[in-house]
């Protein structure tokens, strides 16, 4: 029996991913290659939704991928790739567009919180309609299940809501995805603004704990991570957010249930438990960069594995959008 298929995409905004997107996101990924069809992308073409230097994109879209594959993605089998390869994400992304209300578009926070940077006027147009190229990308690869962190959840509802209406108003030609959402690492916060998500655009540099930062600042940012006045380990994200994020963190890293943390660093004070953490974020993601920096010292064969990837994605994607284009009503090409 053919296996369910998963699809998944990460920005290259920044020179590195952060824990958050880790946790949240790319660790499940290196999970569900084992049981699933796995698709993954990085969404360049997301990434230019707001300004972006021509040099910086390509630079951070291959630091992407090389730390998709040094996180454990494996070239054989998952498809990785970078969405701008695959002309028809662009070419879906219009038509579900078309099908897409206004006020509908209009509802989707991540936009407000977006573009509130900018002022909602200056902001571009592709940032707008970006919940909806990301629809493109799910439902053009059948997904069964979408791996995501908590902020993506209105974005998948609007995928399902624009695929289940093609199916209405066209005929059955799109899966409709589910969302794969650990509730344990749905959110990791800012270390400096603990009720905040940890942003690659949003937080400080204080705030943010960079898979391919050194040992050094990364160790000090979680020493002085914001806590509170008292002195107990304990999980309340009411009262102790800055200690639960922590919590959180190190249960995720660690395989060790919250109760457990909370039991062991019992009259211990903030101190110990900090170190602790710092340790397991530092031995997860010294691997990470050491096979990042060797990925990155051969761009050939990186670009090599993208390609290979940009195939087996092409492959799907040219399959569902000939179904489309027919279902549309889209003469055909002889
Ligand atoms: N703080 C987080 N906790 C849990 N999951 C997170 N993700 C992001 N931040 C957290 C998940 O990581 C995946 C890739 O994210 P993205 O690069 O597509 O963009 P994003 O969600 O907008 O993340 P950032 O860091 O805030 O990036 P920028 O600043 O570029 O917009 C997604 O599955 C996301 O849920």
């Amino acid at each position: 029996m053919a296996r369910p298929r998963v699809l998944s995409g990460i920005q290259p905004t920044a020179d590195s991913f952060h824990l958050g997107n880790y946790l949240g996101a790319v660790r499940q990924w290196v999970t569900l290659q084992e049981t699933h069809d796995a698709f993954y992308c990085v969404v360049d073409l997301h990434a230019i939704t707001v300004p972006t230097e021509p040099a910086a994109l390509r630079r951070r879209s291959r630091v992407a991928a090389a730390q998709l594959f040094a996180a454990g993605l494996d070239a054989e089998r998952s498809t990785v790739f970078v969405q701008s390869h695959v002309r028809e994400h662009t070419e879906l992304a219009w038509i579900l567009i078309c099908l897409t209300g206004m006020g509908e578009a209009g509802r989707m926070t991540q936009f407000k919180d977006k573009s509130a940077k900018f002022g909602e006027s200056a902001a571009s147009v592709g940032l707008f309609t970006y919940p909806i190229l990301q629809a493109a990308d799910i439902l053009l690869y059948q997904a069964n299940a979408v791996p995501v962190g908590a902020d993506q959840k209105q974005h998948l509802e609007l995928t399902r809501d624009l695929g289940q209406r093609f199916n209405h108003r066209f005929g059955d030609t799109f899966t409709l995805p589910e969302p794969y959402i650990l509730k344990e690492v749905e959110k990791i916060t800012d270390l400096q603004d603990p009720t905040a998500k940890m942003s690659k655009s949003s937080s400080s540099p204080a705030g943010i704990l960079d898979v391919l930062e050194q040992p050094g600042p990364l160790r000090k940012k979680i020493m002085r991570a914001v806590t509170d006045t008292g002195t107990e380990v304990l999980f309340d994200e009411e009262n102790k957010p800055g200690i639960s994020n922590l919590l959180r963190i190190q249960s995720a890293l660690t395989a060790t249930p919250i109760p457990e943390l909370v039991a062991r660093y019992e009259g211990q004070g903030y101190g110990t438990f900090k170190k602790d953490v710092a340790e397991a974020v530092l031995e997860t993601f010294a691997p990470i960069r050491e096979r990042t920096e060797k990925l990155l010292s051969d761009e050939k064969e990186l670009d090599r594995l993208l390609a290979v990837g940009a195939e087996r994605a092409a492959t799907v994607a040219r399959q569902t959008m000939a179904a489309v284009r027919d279902r549309v009503g889209f003469l055909p090409t002889l």
